[in-house]
């Protein structure tokens, strides 16, 4: 029996992104995003599906907002188009007003069903046409102006939106994106899957201009719209607790450190310290950037709260040797079993994913100890289930294995607020719905909600959906 607590005013709710759950994409102006044009390229998506339809939240937003007060969040997290809001994506092109109104309306219909708002700028969805015009996030100059000018546009039109968040995993933008190319724009190094891109160079330029334009960004809000409005920004970093696959070799319980540091502390040390990890810029010399001291200062101190994604753990076995030049985990081997064969957790449908809880507090206390004990909001947390897509509806609806990975979850989550005195205050559950899970098309499902894509895009909550109202019924302290 566990008697850890979390604050009476603790946030909890559950996550989406635009791209995996809105469909129309030439709904009231729209032009096309970077995964409409990546989804169209046949091979780019395991079920070659796209997010044309998705769980056409656009045109249902009621049944999404009634979704969220029947499992009684009290907070969203969502993602906006940016394509909806400039369809061009530039700061000289036209603003769509029909896009706005869309998220406008959204925000107060959530706001008058009691529910928190978190809004995310960029969640991979990045306007097409500006990777066209200029080569999207390879171009600094050029992205950050237009990344500072579309943040703007939004901090007018939604000033009731307290909660913010730049970017969404910009691990995820710069290395899937530009050197293992899973993700779009797809470039990489491997000519069998792309003909351009630079696996050794392009995610280190690509991951420099998403924190500067982070920076630039929160300079905004704060310098134009935090006095007025009084809202928190930050980024969202995803990354995985580290464990030595031998813990009796010094070299693997070292090489720990280092893999946490070239998946999250890449962008964290900028953005609490203002320079990059020593570990990274040994390994790596003059093709990580550097920052110039206006860019430097731009980053540093940039987050009013730090965004946490977190799914699982891995092994980490060192590599001895000269780094491959395309190498971006920092010289070692991210695996699912240690030396014995003991694997980090259960099986899931998602090839990196297998849940270890423990892993989580672990990760917080981490991340706690290095930035200086930050307020940390979980921005995103959850499983698929291995063949889940598979299963008869009844059974898929009794996602017993969800409700467990949860219970785990949350559990060492509030450990970590009681008892290592970490300052955790917000929750998002990973995803509110089974959605475009991108490379991966439809077959793997994240959602406490099944979603029935043959079946006109139906809603049918699962057992998870129920069972984590009830969990922060049990941790949260009564007001
Ligand atoms: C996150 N990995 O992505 C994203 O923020 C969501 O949009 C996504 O649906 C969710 O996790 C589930 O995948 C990740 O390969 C995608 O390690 C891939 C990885 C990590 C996070």
């Amino acid at each position: 029996m566990t008697t850890s607590k979390l604050p009476s005013d603790f946030l909890w709710g559950f996550a989406t992104a635009s791209y995996q759950i809105e469909g129309s994409p030439d709904a009231d102006g729209r032009l096309p995003a970077n995964w409409d044009t990546f989804t169209s390229i046949p091979g780019k998506v395991a079920d070659g599906s796209s997010g044309a339809v998705a769980c056409d939240s656009y045109n249902r937003t009621d049944e999404d907002i009634a979704l969220l007060k029947q499992c009684r969040a009290k907070a969203y997290r969502f993602s906006l188009s940016w394509s909806r809001i400039i369809p061009l994506g530039g700061r000289n092109d036209p603003v769509n007003e029909k896009g706005i109104q869309h998220y406008v309306k959204f925000v107060d219909d959530l706001l008058a069903a009691g529910i928190t708002p978190m809004v995310t700028l960029f969640h991979w969805d990045l306007p097409d046409n500006l990777d066209k015009r200029y080569g999207g996030f390879l171009n600094k100059e050029e992205f950050v102006a237009d990344f500072a000018n579309y943040a703007r546009v939004v901090y007018k039109a939604l000033p009731k939106v307290k909660h913010w968040i730049t970017f969404n995993e910009p691990w995820c933008s710069s290395i899937l994106g530009y050197s293992t190319g899973l993700f779009a724009p797809g470039r990489t190094s491997d000519r069998t899957k792309s003909a351009e891109g630079d696996s050794s160079r392009e995610p280190w330029i690509v991951g420099h201009s998403l924190l500067v334009a982070h920076g630039a960004a929160v300079k905004v809000y704060r310098d134009e719209f935090k006095p007025q409005n009084g809202g928190e920004i930050g980024i969202t970093l995803n990354g995985d607790w580290a464990m030595p696959w031998d813990p009796e070799n010094p070299a693997d319980v070292e090489a720990c450190d280092r893999k946490i540091e070239f998946s999250i502390s890449w962008f964290a040390d900028p953005v609490y310290f203002g320079k990059y990890p020593d570990s990274m810029r040994k390994q790596l010399g003059d093709r990580l950037p550097e920052f110039t001291e206006e860019d430097a200062a731009l980053v540093k101190g940039s987050n009013d709260f730090y965004g946490m994604n977190h799914y699982c753990a891995n092994y980490i076995k060192n590599k001895t040797g000269e780094a491959d030049p395309d190498d971006f985990l920092g010289n070692l081997e991210s695996l699912l079993e240690d030396k014995n064969g003991t694997p980090v957790g259960p099986e899931t449908q998602s090839a990196w994913l297998q849940p270890h809880p423990e892993g989580f507090r672990k990760l917080l206390k981490w991340l706690s100890d290095r930035y200086g004990k930050p307020k940390i909001y979980v921005t995103e947390n959850g499983t698929s289930l291995k063949g889940e897509n598979d299963l008869p509806i009844d059974q898929l609806l009794n996602d017993e294995f969800r409700v467990n990975y949860f219970r785990g979850y949350i559990a060492a989550m509030a450990d970590s607020y009681t008892l290592d005195g970490v300052n955790v205050r917000a929750y998002m559950a990973w995803s509110l719905l089974d959605n475009f899970e991108w490379a991966e098309g439809y077959e793997t499902r994240f959602g406490v909600t099944y979603v029935d894509y043959e079946g006109g895009q139906k809603r049918h909550p699962k057992k998870s959906a129920k069972e984590i109202g009830n969990f922060f019924d049990q941790y949260i302290e009564k007001s």
